[in-house]
């Protein structure tokens, strides 16, 4: 554990507020608590709204520098990021692990994805491309051209510690604003971790302090104030539906823009003709890894009722082969959940789950007995459920399967939309006419709708958000890097005249 937290460059102390230096923070101390052996792995002395104030300040005056760099002279620095990260990527995954109970080779994958973005961020920061439109006019020329916005303010989830940020702090990087990170308190190490690797390169670089900013501290003490915040003009947050409700009314309060990635409630339509091997393998990859933990969890698999009893004693067959334990050790598929408050909330679920008429088909059970003794380890748990079951339309944290049969597909299409969360879906069909309509706009109403391939795992080329009350937001790939960005419309005349637009003749 301590190699760990050395090779990550976290041992010891740290500060709850950086921002080119580390201030010293006051306000109380938050404490890191490994999942894995529930013991305090790391403390930071927290930030309070004092160090916000500083922070945004120091993030506003960067900004002011930072901008004036060409974009593909960020880009290569941003390229430099990606290099360092390659290098820290088994340090960094390591800690993942270690601090927030996903696997090792998810911890990895998770700085893998931190790569990839940058990768692709360099190749946008030589393509933030506005149009060239004709205009109405004559001898007047229009075009659109995208400026750097500010000081982004990016809210991340225990979850996904590391790569969310990237997913914002890369393309933010590159379109000129500067960033400042509020992790969540529960896996602030990897934050910080992080936040140091980036500083050094762009320290090297001589970028001036305040490109990359951090703020460890709760909710009330560095959220609130960060989202209130009148200088940072975007809020870019990951985490539940209750808190992304809070944030925007704040921002929209004051007429900020926010990209929201709030809760998902995935669901699978399994269609007779779908390849059973292929899709029992695909929901356990979705509902079992990171211990149901992903927004993207395959949460719901709507099956048709002739390969119900089937696709069901597969899944149950696969899940007794899931490794439990140490997140840390090779062999383990499912490590623990975040802490014993998670694991009280899937027993609370599953309680209701059998009140509302609902069955546990296999697991829901907590583990006891050696490394199982921290109370954050858990079966994986299948129940048979209906759409009706007011439990079915909630975002359970947790690995909690819901089988619910349909008879034919549009019942299908409408049992998977009638939840309010819309972020990812998919089909398993070799029907082409089914998984057409269900990529059609009366099919899945969610931000990611996949064919053959499960809920989870989605790739940053593309734009990564979703649907109603997910949020709306978009991050990563596609054209993304517009929402951190300002677009402003030029028209010029080089005519020589004063033609009005609309034909309108207004000579004095
Ligand atoms: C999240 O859980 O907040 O598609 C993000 C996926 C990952 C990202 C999940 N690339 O599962």
């Amino acid at each position: 554990m301590k190699d760990i937290l050395k090779n990550a460059g976290v041992e010891g102390e740290l500060s709850g507020a950086f921002c080119g230096s580390w201030l010293s923070c006051t306000h109380g101390e938050v404490n890191s608590v490994s999942p894995v052996n529930g013991e305090v792995i790391g403390t930071a002395s927290g930030a309070g709204p004092k160090e916000v104030e500083t922070v945004v300040e120091r993030a506003v005056e960067a900004f002011s520098t930072w901008r004036m760099v060409p974009a593909p002279k960020r880009g290569e620095i941003v390229r430099q990021i990606g290099l360092a990260l390659r290098k820290n990527k088994k340090a960094l995954g390591a800690l993942v692990s270690l601090e927030t109970g996903k696997i090792r080779a998810e911890g990895e994958g998770e700085v893998q994805e931190m790569i990839d973005i940058a990768d692709f961020a360099v190749g946008q920061s030589r393509m933030l491309y506005g149009l060239g439109m004709h205009s109405e006019r004559p001898g007047h020329r229009m075009y659109e051209q995208w400026h750097p916005l500010g000081p982004v303010g990016v809210i991340t989830a225990f979850n996904f510690p590391v790569a969310v940020w990237s997913w914002n702090a890369m393309i933010a990087l590159i379109a000129g604003d500067t960033v400042i990170w509020k992790p969540s308190s529960k896996a602030f190490l990897c934050a910080a971790a992080v936040t140091k690797i980036a500083a050094e390169v762009l320290e090297q670089n001589n970028c001036p302090a305040g490109v990359v900013n951090l703020l460890i501290g709760d909710r009330k003490s560095v959220g609130t104030p960060l989202v209130k915040n009148p200088k940072v003009p975007l809020i870019s947050a990951t985490g539940s539906v209750a808190m992304g409700r809070g944030i925007a009314a704040v921002v929209a309060g004051r007429l900020g823009r926010t990209i929201l990635e709030l809760g998902g409630n995935n669901g699978i339509v399994v269609t007779p003709s779908a390849d059973l091997d292929l899709t029992a393998r695909a929901i356990v990859f979705g509902a079992v890894g990171t211990a149901g933990q992903r927004c993207t969890t395959t949460r719901r698999i709507i099956v048709h009722q002739d390969v119900y009893d089937r696709l069901k004693d597969a899944l149950i067959g696969a899940y007794r082969q899931v490794r439990i334990g140490d997140p840390l050790a090779e062999e383990t598929l499912m490590g623990p959940l975040i802490d014993t408050g998670a694991v009280v909330d899937m027993m609370d679920a599953l309680n209701r789950i059998e009140s509302q008429g609902g069955e546990i088909l296999y697991g829901g059970k907590v583990l006891s007995g050696g490394i199982y003794d921290t109370g954050t380890y858990v079966t994986p748990c299948i129940c048979r459920a209906d759409a009706q079951m007011p439990v079915v339309a909630e975002e359970t944290f947790a690995p909690i399967l819901y089988l619910i049969p349909y008879r034919d597909f549009d019942e299908a299409v409408s049992i998977h939309n009638g939840v309010p969360q819309g972020l990812s879906s998919a089909i398993f069909t070799n029907d082409l006419q089914e998984s057409e309509t269900f990529l059609s706009h009366r099919g899945s109403d969610c931000g990611i709708a996949n064919v053959n391939i499960g809920t989870s795992g989605a790739e940053i080329g593309g734009a990564f958000g979703g649907e109603k009350e997910t949020g709306g937001g978009r991050e990563a790939g596609s054209d993304a890097w517009k929402a951190y960005m300002r677009r402003q419309t030029c028209t010029i005349n080089w005519s020589g005249e004063l033609p009005l637009a609309q034909g309108i003749e207004f000579d004095i």
